[in-house]
């Protein structure tokens, strides 16, 4: 059984995220999507919200699941669960420069490798940071988010 994590603070989701998970769910017999929570930092949606807004939205792909992944490791986690493989999306040079070191201390850490998509083209100018803060600021995002997030950004259920 061939299984990946797609790790994320995922705050909120948004579609450039659901392509790669998609896109892995094609690719792995299982996916994980481990949703990370890290005392340090602050988020405007907790854990259990982000988790019921992925899960709302990937509840039609087979082989995915969702689960938080705790303040730890995340090789270590790739390890307790059995996971071949962590996918991530990236958008650019930039993006390549930020994951290169994290995948080779992740494989370092446990032996767990790193596979990269590219990003959607068009999503790549998308992030959760700016999805918050042209909402915030009255922009219209809806074709960047998945309805449950949208409905969690405008202060629904
Ligand atoms: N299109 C495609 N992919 C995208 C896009 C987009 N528009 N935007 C983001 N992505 C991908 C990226 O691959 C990113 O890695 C992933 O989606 C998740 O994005 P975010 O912004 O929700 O998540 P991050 O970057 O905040 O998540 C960081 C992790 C939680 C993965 C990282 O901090 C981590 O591994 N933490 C665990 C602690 C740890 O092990 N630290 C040591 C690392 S060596």
């Amino acid at each position: 059984m061939r299984r990946a994590v797609c790790p994320g603070s995922f705050d909120p989701l948004h579609k450039g995220h659901v392509e790669v998970i998609a896109r892995a769910a094609n690719l792995f017999e299982e996916v994980v999507v481990a949703v990370s929570s890290n005392p340090a930092k602050t988020y405007r949606f907790s854990v259990d919200e982000r988790i019921a807004m992925i899960e709302a939205t990937v509840s039609s792909l087979a082989g995915v699941a969702v689960r938080p992944m705790g303040p730890g490791l995340l090789a270590e986690f790739c390890r307790q669960i059995g996971a071949d493989a962590i996918v991530k999306g990236l958008r650019g040079g930039a993006d390549l420069e930020f994951e290169a070191p994290m995948a080779a201390m992740n494989r370092h850490l446990t032996g767990v490798e790193t596979v990269y998509l590219p990003a959607d083209a068009r999503y790549t100018h998308v992030s959760s940071s700016l999805i918050k803060e042209v909402h915030g600021l009255g922009g219209d995002v809806a074709e960047f988010v998945p309805a449950a997030v949208l409905r969690g950004l405008d202060g629904g259920a």
